[in-house]
C-alpha cells in the first residue's frame, strides 16, 4: 500500500461536477474515507527472513566487485518483499548488511536519519562516532545519533559484516532526509569508547566525562557485557518469564535514539515466548542459537546470522531449539509513542 491514495471520483455524480472539483484541486472524502481510515490497521510489509548463509556469499562477492571508494557504503539492503522494491524493511525502518575489508575506510559523513549497527561477523573493524573510536566485535551494538559525524575503518585481517538499522523511510516520509558531503575519515580522537572506561557498571555514570558531550553518552554496548547480563537475568527468572534487556540512554533512562529502540532477548533451550503484538515494527537479528518464530501467520526458522522482520501489529512468538538463543531487535517504538500510537497486546 502506498502512503498516497489517489483521489477517486464519485461515479454516481455528474462528470461535470467531478471535473469542477478537480479544476479546483478538491477531492471528495466519501469515496476514500474507509481507505484513509480502515477498520483494521493495514501494512503492505510482510513477515520475512533473510538467511545469513544465502546472504554472506553475496556480500563477499560485493566486496570483490565494488570498490569501497565507489560505494562509500558497501551495503546490501533488505527490501521487504511486500513493499514493491522500496529500500525499506518496514514502512518506517531500513535495514542493510554492510561489509568492509581489512585496510578499507568508509568516509565520514553525517545525516538526519538515526543509525545503529549490530556486528554479525569478523573482528578488527571500528566505527568512529564524533571522534570516538568504537571497536566492532560480533554482537556489539553501536549507535549513530542524528547529525553525528561517523565513518568506518578496519585494522583487522578478515571481512567484517554488520547489520545497519536506520529510520530512513520514516525520515523520508517527513521529507527531512539529507546527508552532508563525504569527507575522508580522520583518525579517531580517542582509542576507546565510554563503555570501556566510563560505563562499566550499571547504575553508575561518570562525574565528568573525557568524551565529547553530545547528549548520547553511551554509543556502544559490547556483546560480552550484554551477554553476561542476560545470562545472569535468566538465572533469576522462573521458566516461562521472558528474559529481555532494553538498551537505554543512561542520561535519560529512555530510548537510545529519538526514533528507534533496541532490545535483546535470551531464550532458554526449548523456551516458547508468549505471543505478543505491538504497534511498533521490529527487525530481529539472531546473535546466537537456532529456533523459529511465528510472525502473524508465518513461521520463520532461523539460526545465528539470520535477520527477520515483524511488521507492526503482527503477533510474534519465538521458540528456541535445544540450546540457548539470543535475539536482538531494533524497532520504531519511540517514534510510534511520540505520535500517540503505542499499543501492545499479549495473547
Ligand atoms: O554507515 O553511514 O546502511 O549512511 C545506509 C546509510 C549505512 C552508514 C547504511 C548510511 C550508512
Amino acid at each position: 500500500m502506498s502512503a498516497t491514495v489517489p483521489a477517486t471520483r464519485d461515479a454516481s455524480l455528474p462528470a461535470a461536477y467531478s471535473e469542477a472539483l478537480e479544476r479546483l484541486s478538491l477531492a471528495p472524502l466519501w469515496t476514500a474515507l474507509h481507505v484513509l481510515l480502515p477498520a483494521e490497521r493495514v501494512t503492505a510489509a510482510v513477515p520475512h527472513r533473510w538467511r545469513w548463509r544465502d546472504l554472506r556469499p553475496r556480500l563477499l562477492e560485493a566486496a570483490r566487485l565494488v570498490p569501497i571508494e565507489q560505494a562509500e557504503r558497501r551495503v546490501l539492503v533488505l527490501a521487504n518483499p511486500g513493499l514493491g522494491g522500496a529500500y525499506a524493511i518496514t514502512s518506517t525502518l531500513y535495514a542493510g548488511l554492510q561489509v568492509i575489508l581489512p585496510g578499507e575506510t568508509a568516509p565520514s559523513h553525517h545525516h538526519t536519519p538515526s543509525a545503529l549497527r549490530l556486528v554479525v561477523e569478523g573482528r578488527g573493524a571500528y566505527t568512529t562516532v564524533e571522534g570516538v573510536k568504537c571497536p566492532m566485535e560480533p554482537g556489539d551494538l553501536i549507535i549513530t545519533p542524528p547529525m553525528r559525524w561517523h565513518d568506518h575503518g578496519h585494522e583487522g585481517t578478515e571481512p567484517v559484516v554488520w547489520l545497519d538499522g536506520l529510520d530512513i523511510p520514516l525520515v523520508r516520509h517527513f521529507e527531512a532526509s539529507w546527508a552532508s558531503r563525504m569527507r575522508p575519515a580522520e583518525p579517531p580522537l580517542t582509542d576507546a569508547d565510554p563503555s570501556s572506561d566510563e560505563f562499566t557498571a550499571a547504575g553508575l555514570v561518570p562525574g565528568r566525562s573525557r568524551y565529547p558531550d553530545t547528549g548520547y553518552p553511551h554509543v556502544r554496548w559490547p556483546w560480552r557485557t550484554v551477554r553476561a547480563a542476560l545470562e545472569r537475568l535468566a538465572a533469576g527468572r522462573a521458566a516461562g518469564e521472558p528474559v529481555v534487556l532494553r538498551y537505554v540512554n543512561p542520561r535519560t533512562g529512555g530510548f537510545p535514539l529519538p526514533t528507534m529502540g533496541a532490545e535483546v532477548q535470551w531464550l532458554r533451550p526449548g523456551e516458547t515466548t508468549p505471543r505478543e503484538r505491538r504497534t511498533a515494527g521490529a527487525v530481529y537479528q539472531v546473535i546466537e542459537g537456532r529456533g523459529r518464530s511465528c510472525v502473524g501467520e508465518t513461521w520463520l526458522d532461523w539460526e545465528a546470522g539470520d535477520t527477520f522482520v515483524a511488521p507492526p501489529w503482527h503477533r510474534v512468538e519465538h521458540q528456541a531449539a535445544d540450546a540457548p538463543a539470543c535475539l536482538f531487535q531494533f524497532n520504531d517504538e519511540p517514534a510510534v509513542r511520540a505520535l500517540g500510537l503505542w499499543d501492545a497486546e499479549r495473547g
